[in-house]
Parts: C-alpha cells; structure tokens; sequence
C-alpha cells in the first residue's frame, strides 16, 4: 500500500455538513485510488459508543473512544475521516497528542448557528428550543471553535459546495505528501 495513514477531523455544530463533508472527501480520496473510512459521531454512538450520553464527560469519553480508533486506522495506513461535533477544545487537542506531528489534520466546518438552525434537518434545533432536547451544542450547550487548526471551510451561503470543500481539503494532503 502507498499510502501514509492520518486522521481528518472534522468538527462543527449538528447540521454544519460534517457528514456531508466526509462522504464528499471519501469519494474524492476514492477517486484517486486512496482508502479512507468514516469514523462518524452519530453513526458510532449506535454501537461502540451507544453507552454514552451528551453530558460534557460522556462527550470527552465519545470523542476519546473515536480519537484512539482514528489513530488505529491511521496506523494501518489509511486515511481516517473522524466527523463528530467534538464541542470541546481539550478533547480535540487529546486526539491529536494522540497522533506523530502533522498526522492529525483539524478541519473546522465554520457554519453559523443561525445557519444550521435555518437548516435543522432532523428537527433537533426545534426541539432543543421548545426545551425538548436538553444540553443541545450551540443552544443550551457549548462549542468551542478551534484556534488554530489545520483548515476552516465557510459556509455554503459563502460559496463552496461540499465538493469544493472536500476538493480543498484534498489539496491540503496532497501539498503535505498524504496521496
Ligand atoms: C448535540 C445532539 C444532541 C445534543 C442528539 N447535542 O446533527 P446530528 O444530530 O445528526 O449529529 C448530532 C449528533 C452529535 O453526536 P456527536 O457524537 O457528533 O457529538 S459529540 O462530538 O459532541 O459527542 C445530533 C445528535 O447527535 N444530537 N442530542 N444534545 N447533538
């Protein structure tokens, strides 16, 4: 295999195309011949992770969980697309201490709240406002946007498409030797 393995972590609020993003940049990975996987937040919590909860340390424990399966992955060499909120900072910054120096690649998803509240397309927006949904990220919960991270893509409304985005992401590994 000619492939050197790291991890895309991609975090944003619910609704930002996190998951959007990481089926756009595996089929873009695919179509240059390079394996990836999904590590998705919501997809995961159905199994290894349908213990945890959204309170804060159950959070850490998912992202954690997801943090040291990614680097799993990006040790067996393939490119591994870690697409979960993962609202904290410290939490982030643990996977990547996790990862040799510039394996770890966090790509901000930077989509207003009022945007994927706009969006909302699974309701969930609606029902954290009505008081249904408890400590739900960006309404009655916290998300820390990264400080310094690898890349931060722009909203729809401001141009790109998830394509583009994930075309973007792409060249960012090419220029640092990853396809
Ligand atoms: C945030 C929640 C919550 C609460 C359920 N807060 O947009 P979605 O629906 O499909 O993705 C969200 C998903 C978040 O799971 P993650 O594993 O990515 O979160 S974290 O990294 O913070 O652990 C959302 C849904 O689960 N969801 N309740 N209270 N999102």
């Amino acid at each position: 295999l000619q492939q050197k393995g790291c991890v895309l972590w991609i975090t944003g609020l619910s609704g930002s195309g996190k998951s959007t993003l990481a089926c756009a940049l595996s089929r873009g990975l695919y179509n240059r011949g390079k394996l990836s996987y999904i590590l998705d937040g919501d997809n995961v919590r159905h199994g290894l992770n349908q213990d945890l909860s959204f309170a804060a340390a159950d959070r850490a424990e998912n992202i954690r969980r997801i943090g040291e399966v990614a680097k799993l992955f990006a040790d067996a060499g393939i490119i591994c697309i870690a697409s979960l909120i993962s609202p904290y900072r410290r939490d982030r910054d643990a996977c990547r201490a996790l990862m040799a120096d510039g394996n770890f690649v966090e790509v901000f998803l930077d989509v207003p709240l009022q945007v994927c509240e706009a969006r909302d397309p699974k309701g969930l927006y609606n029902l954290a406002r009505a008081g249904k949904i408890k400590g739900f990220t960006g309404i009655d919960d916290p998300y820390e946007s990264p400080l310094n991270c690898e890349i931060v893509l722009q909203h729809e409304g401001a141009g790109a498409s998830p394509c583009e985005m994930a075309e973007k992401v792409i060249s960012y590994l090419g220029e640092k030797g990853f396809l």
